[in-house]
């Protein structure tokens, strides 16, 4: 039976910013290696893929929504240069093809990354992935890349080594990538026509010339192809990562999706365009607006029905350290891990990631007893909740504290990951409160429910005169069996015509609270 989602008839009544105003451009990861899975690759389960896949994927925070609540990855921001350039890029700033635009992080030497890998390592038990994704295309900068990868898989060798690359140096390092055990690499692939690269791309530097227009597009797009297929030839797990850009790309990406999956991608990771005319860039000063989040889920939407997608990436910056969504980078500056003594302890973080895992058979097992009943419920009724948490699968962030909400669609299938909205802070401290209420009710506009640990009197209110209610009866339950459980209960009093389903509308991305996060 066919689901009726809250975008399955969207209206055009959504918050005017959501549509009206440029949102945010972005870039993304990629994973290869189990081609052609129509599902949603960032919740697959170990029955969904080979034995050997799921070693690399399970403990992989990007590679896995599900992984996502419970292990974390760092960056270490070794590599400065570039060697294209993208419309989407202000290189005063970390590459937007794998960070956020307008963030700048602290540019490391090899050794001086490997002790702070090592450093967060001690702290931090369940980091278990080493990315390098910029600040500029690590493998314009291969020795640089390529030294830290060696320092770090001799000193820490249970740290999975993960590589983002825009492709144009790729198919030169294939080799190298594969004799470091670098198991995942991630290529930014945002056309495979030229001509719709020559709108992206003003020029590369290839073979130590300079190349504009679509002669330069066509380079790119045989490069990253051929990367691409001499990765999978490998076994190496390919993500791609596409950045969304209305008008532009938004429906060639369906293109690029087939053409990926092809060459043996294992999940596809289309991101908003975040683009603002402060941070200098082309797109940003030509008002090119990025995408609603409607628009962009419907994108996803359409292509999952080909391959793995990705959707809860974060656009992480070049130095980022801690969970996706949380920011922990000031914690490990050089300065600080200069100072630190290092404990790196592999079986105490085995011994921790054990306990991590006991945890996650918990959660499954939790959504599993909730699901009992479900599928007779609400036949043709397909809600979005939003959850605020910190971590842990669990409902348990404050309203007031929470950066970002993660958003699930709840339908008579169950509970699924289909997203994140970053809002502004709420409680601050007393001042400016009455200023990001608006804000935060844009970004969840299209939510019929918001999932809290806690929530205040006010901002209460004010959710519910929007329309969104504010559940604070699941603190601290698991997320999945949470969402699932408040579906069962709105079925109940929509049956029981105690309340009336309402279509919902667009909602917003919000380009300034991603770019402060
Ligand atoms: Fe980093 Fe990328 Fe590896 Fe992840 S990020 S190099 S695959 S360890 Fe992840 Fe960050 Fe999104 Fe990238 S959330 S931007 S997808
Ligand atoms: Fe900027 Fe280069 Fe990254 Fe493009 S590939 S976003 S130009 S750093």
């Amino acid at each position: 039976m066919e689901s009726k989602g809250n975008w399955d008839a969207l209206p055009p009544q959504g918050p005017t910013d959501a549509t009206a105003s440029p949102t945010l451009d972005h870039k993304g990861c990629g994973a290869s290696g189990g081609a052609g899975k129509a599902s949603c690759g960032s919740s697959m389960a170990p029955q969904d893929m080979a034995p050997g896949v799921w070693d690399k994927v399970k403990n992989h925070p990007c590679y896995s929504e599900e992984a996502h609540h419970h292990y974390a990855r760092m960056h270490v921001a070794v590599a400065p240069a570039c060697n294209i350039q993208c419309n989407y890029c202000n290189r005063k700033y970390d590459c937007a093809n794998e960070s956020r635009p307008g963030v700048v992080s602290e540019r490391l030497t090899p050794e001086q990354a490997a002790r702070k890998t090592l450093a967060v390592a001690s702290a931090i038990p369940q980091m278990t992935v080493l990315g390098i994704a910029g600040p500029g295309d690590p493998l314009a900068n291969p020795e640089k890349t390529f030294k830290t990868f060696e320092l770090i898989a001799r000193e820490a060798p249970d740290i999975k080594l993960c590589l983002s690359t825009n492709g144009l140096a790729l198919p030169d390092y294939v080799d190298r990538i594969k004799d470091l055990n670098v198991d995942h690499v991630t290529i930014t692939i945002n056309m495979v026509d030229p001509d719709v690269g020559a709108r992206i791309y003003p020029w590369i530097y290839y073979r130590h010339k300079r190349h504009t227009g679509r002669e330069a597009a066509q380079i790119l797009h045989e490069r990253q192809m051929q990367g691409l297929e001499m990765l999978t030839e490998r076994g190496i797990l390919c993500k791609v990562n596409s950045v969304m850009i209305p008008g532009i790309n938004d429906q060639h990406l369906v293109e690029v999706n087939k053409a990926v999956k092809s060459r043996g991608a294992f999940l596809h990771n289309i991101m908003p365009l975040i683009s603002a005319p402060e941070h200098g860039t082309v797109f940003g000063l030509a008002g090119q607006r990025g995408p609603t989040a409607q628009e962009l889920k419907a994108l996803q939407d359409r292509c999952e029905g080909q391959m793995n997608m990705m959707r809860h990436c974060r656009q992480c910056r070049a130095d980022a350290v801690g969970l996706l969504g949380e920011d922990r980078s000031s914690e490990f500056t050089t300065e600080k891990v200069m100072e630190m003594e290092l404990t790196y302890d592999g079986a105490a973080r085995r011994a921790y990631q054990e306990a991590v895992e006991d945890q996650r058979n918990e959660k499954i097992a939790a959504k599993e007893a909730e699901l009992e009943g479900l599928r007779d419920r609400g036949a043709d009724i397909a809600i979005l909740v939003a959850v605020a948490t910190k971590g842990e699968g669990r409902v348990n962030e404050h309203f007031g504290h929470a950066k970002e909400f993660q958003i699930y669609e709840v339908s008579p299938t169950g509970a699924k990951f289909v997203g994140h909205r970053r809002v502004d802070l709420y409680c601050q401290g007393g001042y400016g409160e009455e200023d990001a209420l608006p804000t935060i009710i844009r970004a969840l506009n299209d939510c019929t429910a918001v999932l809290v640990a806690k929530i205040g009197g006010c901002p209460r209110a004010t959710l519910k005169e929007a329309g969104i209610e504010p559940v604070d009866s699941c603190a601290y339950e698991f997320i999945d069996a949470a969402a699932i459980a408040y579906y069962k209960d709105y079925i109940d009093r929509i049956e029981k015509g105690e309340i009336t389903p309402v279509l919902k509308g667009d909602a917003a991305i919000r380009q300034g609270a991603y770019v402060a996060a």
